[in-house]
């Protein structure tokens, strides 16, 4: 299994409410085919740069250039429709959106991002929990264009190792985690309340009890 890449049981964990001043954890319970990723830890083209952010996981996201990818490679364990989220913190109207692509697979809805199908994620209004208008300046998890589209997905055709790319599209969008799931139903915007998730680590799944504060990874 590649280290930024952790496959879920239907575990419980804690993510860090950071945004406040007195750190608390809520219970996040991950369905089963859920892999979650930090942006930081693919493959950047240059032209991604590193962003020091205290709203982000572990301090730190991501800043594309226009046309610029990070490249994730990840392990799909099943064919199917795969669920996209991202955590993005969008600072106004001409920098609020990404691109995700992935190999061989089918992007839903598909569009041109600069040559490659690709779906492309952007803050409209309703898409936060935490804020009834256009969630400016904040993190947030976000899945879909205007907020009452369907949740963007990747048709993946068989199991296996997969390419999954992120592409800026609005330089100043900046990206910290992406969530892929079979569970359509599944909305680590309201489950977290827009924070991020502490990626459960390979010892976690096999000892639900390691599931605590402080949960290692592995890198
Ligand atoms: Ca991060
Ligand atoms: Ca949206």
């Amino acid at each position: 299994m590649f280290s930024s890449a952790k496959f879920s049981k239907g575990l419980f964990i804690l993510c860090f409410a950071m945004a406040t001043s007195a750190a608390f954890a809520v219970k996040v319970d991950l369905p089963e085919n859920t892999i979650i990723l930090e942006a930081d830890a693919g493959e950047m083209e240059k032209g991604v740069t590193i962003v020091n952010e205290k709203g982000a996981s572990e301090g730190k996201a991501t800043d594309h250039e226009r046309g610029i990818k990070t490249v994730h490679e990840i392990d799909i364990p099943k064919a199917g429709d795969w669920y996209l989220w991202i955590r993005i913190f969008c600072p106004d109207g001409g920098r609020d959106s990404y691109w995700l692509g992935m190999d061989k697979a089918t992007p839903n809805p598909a569009e041109d991002a600069l040559g490659e199908q690709a779906v492309r994620i952007y803050s409209a209004a309703g898409d936060s929990v935490n804020t009834p208008a256009q969630p400016f300046n904040i993190w947030f998890w976000d899945s879909n264009k205007s907020h009452t589209d369907p949740h963007s997905f990747f048709k993946v055709k068989s199991a296996g190792k997969h390419s999954l790319w992120s592409k800026g599209r609005e330089p100043g969008t900046l990206l910290d985690q992406l969530l892929l799931t079979m569970d359509e139903s599944f909305n680590p915007e309201e489950a977290t309340k827009g924070e991020w998730i502490e990626i459960p680590s390979a010892v976690d799944l096999t000892d639900k009890l390691a599931a605590t504060w402080g949960a290692i990874k592995y890198h």
